[in-house]
C-alpha cells in the first residue's frame, strides 16, 4: 500500500514494540527495538543522537500507518486533491511537532525518562530540515500542516536538496557560508519511494510526427526518485505528503566500458550532472551555468511532480471508465508558490497535447482551470525573467509551448481590447529585446492561471494597482487576497508551553488551537492582576530560556529583565536592518554622553538581530559584518553594557526562531512601507505576546488593525508617500535630521573598527545613482523610528501595562492563523473539501 515497507508482524518483533504504542512502557520498548535492530548505530550505544534516531523511527511507524490510510481513503473517496508545488519547505524539526500533533508528547517524554533521556535533550539532536530561504518557504510548511488539520486532500512537492540552504558562520571577516549537511546521518522522516520514478528531459529537439503532432526527443534523460515526508495534521488521522525529488541517472548511463578504460569522470558524466539538480537551493547565478542550473531545478520538479499527478488521475479512473480530461480540473488544483514553478504551465501542456492527444483548446482549458499562482514579491529583481535563448535550448518544446501561449495572448488584446495596444510589449509574457530577449515568468502565470493571489491585503492592493493593474482591466474576478497565516501548534503551542497552558486556563478550553479566533476572549482578562502575573512568569521563563541559548551559542551573557528587542529574517537592504543597526549606534552614543545617574533612569535593552545574507549580495553581508562589529564594542564597554547589549544571533532558521519568539518583548518588521508582502514572523511574535514596532507595510497593517492601534508602536512613511519621497530626494528636498547624520558619523569614526563601511553608509548618501541616494528611505524614517523606540522604552517602565499589552496581542492574532488562510485558500481558489479519514 502506498510502496511502504509490509507493517511488522508479532513473530518478527516482541508486541509490545507495536507501532501503535500507547502505554510508555510499550513506546520505550519499541525504541529500544528500533535502537537494536536499525542498521544505522552499533546496539551497544545509547547515547542521546542514537536515542533521537530510535524515538523518531518509531514516531514514523505511527506516521506511516496514518499516511498508508490517509492514501487509501483518498483513493478511494477520489476527492479533489491540492497539490502545492514549491522550490522551497522549510520544515523545521519534525519530532517535538510530529508527537505533539499525534497528541503523544507524555506518552514518549515518560518513555524517554524510562531509558535515561530527557524529552527535551533528545528533540534538541535533530537538525533543522533545511529546504528553504525565508518566507514562502516557512509559509509552505505552515500550509502543509494545515492542510492536514484540516483534513484536506492537499500534498506538498518540492526538491530534495542535498545541503539545502548554507548554514551560516560568523567570523572576524563576518557572514561565511558553509554547506548545510542535514543528511549527515540520516533523515528518519523520509521513506524512499524506488516505485515512484519519472523521467524527466533536458535538451533535445522538437520532432513533427507523421500525424502533424509534435515530439520531444533526444537530450538527456534522467530519473526523479520520489522522497515522502509524512505530514500529520493536529489531532487528526489525516497525514499527507510532502513528496521531495531526488534526480538520477540511471545504471545504462554508466558507461562501464569507459570506467574499465580508466575514464572515471566522462564514464559517470551523467551521473555527476544528476547530483548538481539537487545538491543546493539556490546556486549563485552570476554565472551562465548557474542560471542554466537553477532553470533545470525549476523544470525537474515541475516535470516530475506533473506526471506523478496525470498518473495518479489516471489510476484513479481506471475501472470506473470516465477518464475524461475534462474532469481533470475537477480532481486537480495545482498552486504555484511564486513564479518558480511556472514551468509547470508549459509542461502540464505538454503532457497533455504531446503525451495524451489532446487538441490545444482542449488542453488550454484543464491547464488554465488547474493552475494558480501566489504572488510573494513586488521586487523586480525577484521577478523572474529567464532567456529566451536558454530556454529554447534546455526546454525547446516549452519554449514553443510559451510562444504560443503568447501569440494568442497578444491576438485577443488586439481583437478584444484595442485600448491596450500601446501596452502590448509590457504585458505579453516574451520581452523580445534584441539585446537580451526573455521570458517574462509572473507574465506567464498571470496569463494562464485562473487565479492570482497576494499575501497580504496591502500587498493584493498594490499588486491589482500597479504591477497587475492591466491585467485587472482584462480579467477583474482573477485577482484576489490571501493573508498569510502561520500554524499555531508549532509558534504556540509547541514552542511556548508555558504560555499555551495559561491560555487554556484562562478560555477553560485548548480549541484555540485549531480554532485560534478563541484566543479572543483573553481580552476580558487582560486587565486581571493574575492572569497578568502568570503571563509574566511564563514569558519570563522563555526568556531564560532564551538567555542561555545565546550564551551557549555566542558566549553572550545577556540581562534577562532587559527589555529583549529581536529583529530575525533575511538580511536585506528593504528589510531595514541597517535602521535597527543605525538605531542601536545612535543609542549607545547617547548613553555613551550620560552621566552615571542619567543612564540608571533608562530602559535596558538587549537588542537581538539575525538572518542570512545571500552570497552574493554585497550590502547585506556588510550589514551583518557591522551589527557584529557594533556589538562587539557595546557589548564590552563597560560604561554602557548593563543599559544596551548588540546580539547577533548566528545561523537563524525554524529551531532558533523556536527559541527567540517565545523570549521575545519587542519585535522589529520596518521594512519600507510598500516593499514587505507580507512578512510571517510578525504574526509569530505577535501571537507570543511581543508587541511590534513597524511600518505600515505588509501583514503589519492588518495585525495593527487586529490587536489594536494602542498596541503597536508605529512610525514610519506609508507606501503611497514612498514613490513622491524618492522624487523628493532625487530633486534634493532631502533634509537629514541631525540625529541620522550623528549615528552615520560616529560609525564613520571607526569607533566600530577599522572595516571600510564606507561603501554601505554610501548608499545612503547623494540623491541617486546605482546603490545611491537611500532608495530603502531609512534616512527619512530614522526621525520618527528613534522617536519611537522611546516611548517604547517609556511603556516598558510600566509592567503591568506591558504585560497588559502583550496579553492583547496575543489575544488579536486570532486571524493570522494558517488554518484561516488555507481555508480561503480552499473555498475560493482550489473549490476542494475536507475528506477525513474514519
Ligand atoms: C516572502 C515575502 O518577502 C514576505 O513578505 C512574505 O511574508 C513571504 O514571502 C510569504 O508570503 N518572499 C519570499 C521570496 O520569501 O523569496 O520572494
Amino acid at each position: 500500500v502506498n510502496g511502504v515497507a509490509k507493517s511488522k508482524t508479532s513473530d518478527t518483533i516482541p508486541v509490545a514494540a507495536h507501532p501503535l504504542a500507547e502505554d510508555p512502557t510499550d513506546i520505550a520498548s519499541n525504541i529500544k527495538y528500533h535502537a537494536q535492530y536499525s542498521p544505522h548505530f552499533s546496539p551497544l550505544k545509547f547515547e542521546p543522537e542514537q536515542a533521537y534516531y530510535a524515538a523518531a523511527e518509531s514516531v514514523r511507524d505511527r506516521l506511516i500507518q496514518q499516511w498508508n490510510e490517509t492514501y487509501m481513503h483518498y483513493h478511494k473517496v477520489d476527492p479533489k486533491q491540492t497539490y502545492y508545488l514549491s522550490m522551497e519547505f522549510l520544515q523545521g524539526r519534525a519530532l517535538t511537532n510530529a508527537i505533539g500533533n499525534l497528541d503523544i508528547q507524555d506518552a514518549y517524554a515518560s518513555a524517554l525518562n524510562k531509558l535515561g533521556h530527557e524529552l527535551e535533550e533528545i528533540t534538541e539532536q535533530e537538525k533543522d530540515m533545511a529546504l528553504g530561504n525565508g518566507g514562502l518557504g516557512r509559509l509552505a510548511s505552515c500550509f502543509l500542516d494545515s492542510m492536514a488539520t484540516l483534513n484536506l486532500p492537499a500534498w506538498g512537492y518540492g526538491l530534495r536538496y542535498r545541503y539545502g540552504l548554507f548554514k551560516q558562520r560568523i567570523s572576524k571577516a563576518g557572514q561565511e557560508e558553509m554547506a548545510e549537511d542535514w543528511l549527515e546521518k540520516f533523515s528518519p522522516w523520509e521513506v524512499v519511494r524506488h516505485d515512484v520514478v519519472f523521467p524527466v528531459r533536458f535538451f533535445g529537439h522538437v520532432e513533427v510526427l507523421p500525424t502533424g503532432s509534435r515530439k520531444w526527443v533526444g537530450g538527456e534523460v534522467l530519473q526523479a526518485l520520489a522522497y515522502d515526508i509524512p505530514i500529520p495534521g493536529y489531532k487528526t488521522k489525516n497525514t499527507n505528503s510532502l513528496r521531495l525529488w531526488e534526480a538520477k541517472a540511471s545504471a545504462q548511463d554508466f558507461n562501464l566500458f569507459q570506467f574499465n578504460d580508466g575514464q572515471y569522470q566522462s564514464a559517470a558524466d551523467l551521473h555527476a550532472r544528476a547530483a548538481q539538480i539537487c545538491a543546493v537551493l539556490y546556486p549563485g547565478d552570476a554565472t551562465e551555468e548557474g542560471k542554466l542550473l537553477r532553470l533545470k531545478q525549476q523544470f525537474f520538479l515541475c516535470s516530475a511532480s506533473l506526471q506523478d499527478i496525470i498518473a495518479r488521475f489516471k489510476e484513479r479512473k481506471e475501472g470506473t471508465g470516465v477518464g475524461e480530461w475534462s474532469e481533470f480540473p475537477t480532481k486537480v488544483a495545482v498552486q504555484l508558490n511564486d513564479t518558480h514553478p511556472t514551468l509547470a504551465i508549459p509542461e502540464l501542456m505538454r503532457l497533455l497535447m504531446d503525451e495524451e492527444g489532446l487538441g490545444w483548446d482542449e488542453a488550454w482549458d484543464v491547464t488554465s482551470k488547474t493552475i494558480a499562482y501566489t504572488n510573494h514579491t513586488v521586487l523586480p529583481e525577484a521577478l523572474e525573467k529567464w532567456s529566451q535563448v536558454v530556454m529554447s535550448k534546455l526546454l525547446p518544446r516549452h519554449m514553443e509551448i510559451i510562444e504560443e501561449i503568447d501569440k494568442r495572448f497578444v491576438a485577443m488584446i488586439k481583437s478584444t481590447r484595442p485600448d491596450l495596444e500601446s501596452k502590448i510589449s509590457d504585458i505579453r509574457i516574451l520581452d523580445h529585446n534584441p539585446n537580451k530577449p526573455v521570458v517574462r515568468m509572473a507574465n506567464l502565470c498571470v496569463v494562464s492561471g485562473h487565479k492570482v493571489n497576494g499575501v497580504a491585503q496591502l500587498h493584493s492592493d498594490i499588486l491589482k494597482a500597479e504591477l497587475f493593474a492591466d491585467y485587472v482591466s482584462i480579467w477583474p474576478t482573477k485577482f484576489q487576497n490571501k493573508t498569510n497565516g502561520i500554524t499555531p501548534r508549532r509558534w504556540l503551542k509547541f514552542c511556548s508551553p508555558e504560555l499555551s497552558l495559561i491560555i487554556t486556563k484562562w478560555l477553560k478550553t485548548d480549541k484555540w488551537v485549531t480554532n485560534l479566533d478563541l484566543l479572543v476572549g483573553l481580552r476580558e482578562f487582560a486587565d486581571n492582576p493574575e492572569l497578568q502575573a502568570e503571563w509574566d512568569s511564563a514569558k519570563m521563563a522563555n526568556k531564560q530560556r532564551l538567555v542561555q541559548y545565546i550564551s551557549r551559542v555566542t558566549g553572550e551573557s545577556i540581562d534577562p529583565n532587559s527589555l529583549f528587542d529581536i529583529q530575525v529574517k533575511r538580511i536585506h537592504e528593504y528589510k531595514r536592518q541597517l535602521l535597527n543597526i543605525l538605531g542601536a549606534v545612535y543609542r549607545y552614543k547617547k548613553l555613551k554622553e550620560m552621566s552615571p545617574e542619567e543612564r540608571k533612569t533608562t530602559t535596558p535593552r538587549t537588542i537581538m538581530i539575525g538572518g542570512k545574507a545571500f552570497a552574493t549580495y554585497t550590502n547585506a553581508k556588510r550589514i551583518v559584518k557591522l551589527v557584529n562589529d557594533v556589538g562587539a564594542v557595546v557589548n564590552t564597554d563597560p560604561e554602557v553594557n548593563e543599559y544596551l547589549k548588540v546580539v547577533f544571533v548566528p545561523n537563524y532558521n525554524v529551531s532558533v526562531a523556536e527559541v527567540l519568539i517565545p523570549g521575545s518583548e519587542l519585535s522589529q518588521h520596518i521594512s519600507t512601507a510598500g516593499m514587505e508582502a507580507s512578512g510571517t514572523s510578525n504574526m509569530k511574535f505577535a501571537l507570543n505576546g511581543c508587541l511590534i514596532i513597524g511600518t505600515l507595510d505588509g501583514a503589519n497593517v492588518e495585525i495593527r488593525e487586529e490587536v489594536g492601534e494602542e498596541n503597536f508602536f508605529l512610525f514610519g512613511a506609508t507606501a503611497d508617500q514612498v514613490p513622491q519621497l524618492r522624487k523628493d530626494r532625487e530633486n534634493g528636498l532631502f533634509k537629514p535630521d541631525p540625529r541620522y547624520e550623528e549615528a552615520k558619523q560616529f560609525i564613520r569614526s571607526k569607533a566600530f573598527g577599522s572595516y571600510d563601511y564606507e561603501p554601505l553608509l554610501d548608499s545612503l548618501e547623494g540623491n541617486s545613482g546605482y546603490g545611491r541616494g537611500d532608495y530603502f528611505l531609512v534616512g527619512h524614517d530614522f526621525p520618527t523610528y528613534i522617536d519611537t523606540q522611546a516611548k517604547v522604552d517609556e511603556a516598558y517602565k510600566d509592567r503591568k501595562k506591558w504585560i497588559k499589552m502583550s496579553i492583547l496581542s496575543t489575544a488579536g492574532s486570532g486571524k493570522f492563523s494558517s488554518d484561516r488562510t488555507i481555508s480561503q485558500y480552499a473555498k475560493e481558489i482550489w473549490n476542494i473539501e475536507e475528506c477525513p479519514v474514519p
